[in-house]
């Protein structure tokens, strides 16, 4: 397997100006004709190196001439002696029915689709598979007409015809020259819900959402939330859509959650499908979410795509940076930012530590599908959110003006997005970049000083990040860092120096600096990292008092969680410690009485409050330790779960009756805060050994699906006898529905008990269940590798079964293995002994004798 480095790019030797495909659909012998207009780029004689993998040539033609001066490899086909200019047509042929890898075209279920980003043309027809080739498609189509009533293209369907053969035709025309990786296809029968956005200038856009025949009730959720999505990017980012139609389909086989093709999206159903019996609050705000990700992405990836692929994040970090704000926007902006920074603080700073580590904009890449990453999306998000952080809103969409003004209709780079906020702000981001080249997370260490003579307060700030895989050497960034003063009453204190006001926004850019306030009457408390203004972690030796306050009193309500997981942190920290030395945990009375106080105060927003007395998971909690035991962080976090329920009985039961209303499900964000406490509190007194009969009732009572959960998850938690018959109620209920049971597969896969893993084996066979369907393998073998107890069980079982289930994965779908494999390659702060059995079986991995390049890259990196 080949690496590839990003500053070996350089411009194609061909532009290819328009391509006219020409599909003739069957299961295992579908034939493409590919026409294509090529172009020389300069004066050279290097031949055409075209992409191509698992295709069967049928014919090249040169300007309508057989033509044979070419060459052909497993995954390459070379043409030489090419003119100038030319007109190329190549056949093939190829079989959709086999393909389990999905990506290129492939069937889910009864219907044809396709999947082409990153690299999945190239198994449709031989092409110039790199994003900086942009060129203007149409796509004719040709199937039965009975089974495939629908084919559906990129662009305006231009016309269609029926053939003597029961087959039908249509064909379709993109007008916006774009990159092969945004083609889309689509052929088969559905149920369609159809509606109508005008835009801000009057163009009415038909929006079209195919789902599955009988699925229509669960289509409006998805089809408001696009329309919410088309006035939200043009009110706050003055970006119009520019189709005459929409489309979305929603198939059941997908690798990733959604794909933004132009005009076309195709989805992951359970992005799209959703009524209350089926689909939880948390669906439903990921269907929005997720639909508006791939509708910013008509601009932010497809208008101005990417030039090549390590520049990934100039279109994903930017366009979640999108769908954050726009979430924020029209829900809660902190319960939103809360929720950010946890996939922050959990899985990504987890991928920065392991040994896929990498900047968010890649050096080197073996398997393009391997950086589609947390990093990219996530962190890249939080780059460009310091960004508006530092430049302000105004700033930011005058850059973003230029941005569209300099770039649209061209494949661009971070470095060129950089540049146009720089031209929109007049600020100098020359040391910014280096979020873009440099991996890993900085660790602030912050320490103060209070002068009560001169009323004097100064904070040290040092920053400094730790080598990472592949890169030891690190300097420092231009961090945003902000902050607010308290006094001992949590009113905040005006931040000033030399009797002039200044900004609680500190710019940290050197390793070590001193910020000075005046006029500071007491030692105050500091908030620190505000809104998490930077994808950092935090070393300040907080007391548990100054936390309290915290909690109690700062303006900001991110911080107010923050200081409640400080904490937590503070015990898990101690309560490792303890059981190191076979010392008895307790829990500090501090900690208890901060959580009593949210359980109490009327006036937090339930939402918040759940966020708050959640606890981070076992993940997020080991990177708070260089190297760590999970079973003790398992033991320590169980051990405050279950003192928080005992302690706080009463007040549980009190939210419980307080925010379990019945009536009709609704969706808004009032009544989804009040379910989640309510069913917060429900888990709780499960725990606390009040729960049965609650339960029960919960179950039985549920008219929606979060209810029905709750309740399973509440007796799963405390290991009720009822948790039997409501599975099997469950099962019994939904196995006709594979997305339904992903939740019935979570929950058993991600219990603690000693059975739980020869539960997961038994349900690898049940008809429920498949290996060639991502969302199943994601919802039964992911979630048994991110159930920290169990995978990570003494006697190596959980690592031998993971290791089982890649070997197969491997062969059926290499890039949904390379997704299972992540919590096996990250054992960097596990003990040596489950190190040295990951090791093993990593070992043992490698050397498959059909390895595929996404394992290869993750292991030959864990294993270096
Ligand atoms: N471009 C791949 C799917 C997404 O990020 O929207
Ligand atoms: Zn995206």
């Amino acid at each position: 397997a080949q690496e590839k480095y990003r500053l070996d790019y350089s411009a194609p030797h061909y532009w290819i100006d328009s391509i006219d495909l020409d599909f003739h659909l069957d299961d295992h012998h579908t034939r493409v004709t590919a026409i294509s207009r090529i172009r020389r780029n300069g004066e050279h004689n290097e031949p055409l190196v075209l992409d191509g993998e698992g295709l069967l040539l049928k014919k090249v033609q040169l300007d309508g001439r057989p033509f044979s001066a070419y060459v052909q490899s497993a995954t390459q086909l070379t043409l030489s002696n090419l003119p100038a200019e030319c007109v190329l047509t190549i056949e093939t042929e190829i079989d959709p029915a086999n393909n389990t890898a999905l990506e290129g075209l492939y069937k889910s279920g009864p219907a044809f689709c396709t999947q082409c980003e990153a690299e999945g043309f190239r198994r449709i027809t031989y092409y110039l598979d790199r994003p900086d080739v942009l060129a203007r498609f149409t796509t004719r189509i040709t199937a039965d007409k009975a089974q495939y009533p629908f084919l559906l293209s990129n662009g305006n369907r231009m016309a269609s015809g029926d053939l003597e053969d029961g087959r039908h035709w249509v064909s379709w025309q993109d007008p916006y020259p774009k990159p092969c990786y945004l083609f889309a296809l689509v052929a088969g029968d559905f149920d369609v819900l159809r509606d109508e956005f005008v835009t801000g200038s009057g163009r009415r856009v038909a929006l079209e959402l195919f789902v599955d025949k009988g699925n229509l009730d669960r289509a409006p959720h998805a089809m408001t939330s696009l329309k919410k999505s088309m006035a939200w990017d043009e009110q706050r980012f003055g970006l119009e859509y520019d189709l005459d139609i929409y489309m979305i389909v929603a198939v059941d086989f997908f690798n990733m959650g959604a794909m933004e093709n132009k005009g076309l999206n195709i989805f992951n159903s359970r992005f799209v499908l959703a009524n209350p019996q089926t689909a939880t609050d948390t669906d439903y705000f990921d269907i929005e979410r997720v639909i508006a990700h791939e509708y910013f992405h008509n601009w932010t990836g497809n208008r101005i795509t990417c030039r090549d692929w390590f520049q990934l994040s100039l279109k994903e970090g930017l366009t979640v940076f999108r769908d954050q704000e726009f979430s924020s926007d029209v829900g809660s902006r902190a319960v939103n930012r809360i929720r950010n920074v946890r996939i922050i603080r959990g899985p990504q700073f987890a991928e920065d530590a392991g040994p896929m580590a990498h900047p968010i904009r890649p050096d080197v890449v073996i398997e393009m599908n391997n950086f589609y990453t947390v990093t990219v999306y996530e962190k890249g998000s939080e780059v460009i959110r310091m960004m508006h952080t530092l430049l302000g809103e105004e700033a930011f969409q005058r850059g973003m003006k230029i941005y569209v003004q300099r770039h649209d209709g061209q494949a661009a780079t971070c470095e060129q997005f950089v540049q146009a906020m720089e031209a929109g702000s007049g600020r100098d981001l020359t040391q910014f970049r280096r979020w873009y080249s440099q991996a890993g997370t900085p660790v602030l260490t912050v320490r103060d000083e209070y002068d009560a003579v001169a009323q004097r307060y100064q904070l040290h700030v040092q920053q400094a990040t730790p080598p990472t895989a592949q890169q030891s050497e690190k300097l420092p960034l231009h961090i945003p860092l902000s902050i607010a003063l308290y006094d001992s009453r949590g009113a905040e204190l005006p931040l000033q120096r030399d009797g002039e006001s200044v900004s609680g926004l500190l710019e940290l850019t050197a390793a070590a600096q001193t910020f000075v306030f005046d006029a500071i009457a007491e030692r105050p408390v500091v908030a620190l990292l505000q809104e998490f203004s930077a994808p950092v972690k935090l070393d300040y030796p907080y007391q548990d008092h100054e936390l309290c306050l915290l909690l109690a009193h700062a303006r900001n309500d991110v911080v107010r969680w923050d200081a409640a997981q400080m904490l937590v942190n503070r015990f898990i920290i101690e309560a490792v410690r303890k059981q190191e030395r076979n010392e008895p945990l307790c829990v500090p009375e501090a900690l208890l009485f901060a959580y009593g106080s949210v359980l109490q105060d009327q006036k937090m927003d339930p939402a918040l409050a759940t966020e708050i007395l959640t606890l981070p998971g076992e993940g997020t909690l080991l990177e708070l330790f260089t190297s760590a035991d999970v079973d003790h962080i398992h033991v320590a976090r169980e051990f405050l779960l279950d003192a928080v329920a005992t302690r706080h009985a009463e007040l549980w039961h009190a939210a419980y009756q307080c925010h379990h209303i019945g009536g009709d499900y609704t969706t808004d964000g009032a009544a989804m805060a009040r379910r989640a406490l309510a069913n917060l509190a429900l888990l709780y007194l499960a725990r606390a050994g009040l729960g049965e009969e609650r339960v029960t009732a919960h179950y039985r009572q549920a008219n929606n699906m979060t209810d029905t959960l709750a309740a399973m998850q509440a007796a799963s938690v405390a290991d009720l006898p009822v948790l039997a018959s409501l599975l099997a109620d469950f099962e019994q209920k939904w196995q006709h529905d594979g997305l339904v049971m992903d939740n019935w597969f979570r929950l058993q896969a991600g219990r603690h008990d000693a059975q739980t893993l020869e539960r997961v084996k038994a349900l690898l066979e049940h008809p429920s269940f498949s290996l060639q369907n991502p969302n199943r393998v994601r919802a039964l073998i992911g979630s048994f590798a991110a159930n920290p107890v169990v995978f990570h069980a003494r006697d190596g079982s959980g690592y031998r079964f993971l290791r089982a289930m890649l070997t197969q994965l491997n062969s059926i779908n290499p890039q949904v293995a390379a997704r299972m494999i992540v919590p096996m390659i990250q054992f960097g702060r596990l003990d040596s002994t489950r190190k040295a059995m990951i090791r093993e079986e990593l070992q043992a991995l490698a050397q498959l004798p059909d390895l595929a390049r996404d394992l290869y890259e993750k292991i030959s990196r864990a294993l270096a």
